[in-house]
This record gives structure tokens, sequence and C-alpha cells, in this order.
């Protein structure tokens, strides 16, 4: 599948600079900030730096470091919101919208990590 990437997305001007976030955490290769519209006490979005539409275009296009990168960043957010399951936290969903189906409204690859709450089965 070639994607194409749209450069006026609204993350791609988050990471131009153009537009303010509530950074959490930043990496070389990824980006994590707080989500505008929160669905969960936390609720934090994880992004690539480089242009990738989707999770299936990152894993065919992007590098193994950047992949490595993006995966400890998420990591590193759990971490630092002390969510990880066990003596520190009491866990988080993590998500990835693709596509119409998907319902993916920003078209630049995005993990949503939430947490803070019971989600129930699904999020809405
Ligand atoms: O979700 C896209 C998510 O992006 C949605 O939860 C709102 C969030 N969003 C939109 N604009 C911003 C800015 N400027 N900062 C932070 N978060 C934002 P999707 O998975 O594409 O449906």
């Amino acid at each position: 599948m070639a994607y194409v990437y749209d450069d006026e997305n609204i993350f791609a001007k988050i990471l131009r600079g153009e537009i303010p976030n509530t950074t959490v955490f930043e990496s070389q290769h990824s980006l994590a900030f707080n989500d505008v519209y929160p669905q969960a006490p936390h609720h934090v979005l994880v992004i690539p730096k480089g242009k990738y539409v989707n999770y299936d275009h990152f894993a065919a296009e992007a590098s193994d470091t950047e992949i490595v990168d993006f995966t400890r960043t998420i990591s590193a957010v759990c971490d630092i919101l002390e969510i990880c399951p066990g003596d520190e936290g009491n866990g988080y969903r993590m998500i990835s919208n693709a596509g119409t189906d998907g319902v993916q409204e920003v078209p630049h690859l995005h993990v949503h990590i939430c947490a803070g709450r019971e989600l129930g089965r699904m999020l809405q």
C-alpha cells in the first residue's frame, strides 16, 4: 500500500511547532503529549516524528531505530504516568485508530494511551 502523507495534518503542525502541545515525553524519534479531548483521567497520544499515516505504513517503512524508539516511548509514558499494572499502577489501554472504519481523524500515526479509571470493555 502506498500512503500519501498530508503535511497539513494537525500533528504535523505540532511537530513543526506551529501548534502548541502539552508534552509528556519526547525522544529522538517520537513525541508524547496530552490529548485535547481526554476520554480518561490520563489520555496521552504517542506519535513518531516521521511522516507515517498509520501503523501499517510505519511498520512497512520506518527504520528499526524509529520502531524501537516509538515502542520505548510508549513504555516511558506508562512509567511517567505510573500506570503500569502491578505495584505502581492499575493498568491502561492503548489503541490506534486507522482509516475510515477505524474512525481515524488525524492522518498521522498515533497511539492513544488511556488510564486512570476502569475503561469498560471498549473505548467509547
Ligand atoms: O483521534 C485523534 C485525537 O487527536 C483525538 O482524540 C483528539 C486529538 N487531537 C486533535 N487535535 C489535537 C491537538 N491539537 N492536540 C492534542 N490532541 C489533539 P483519532 O484516533 O484520529 O480519531
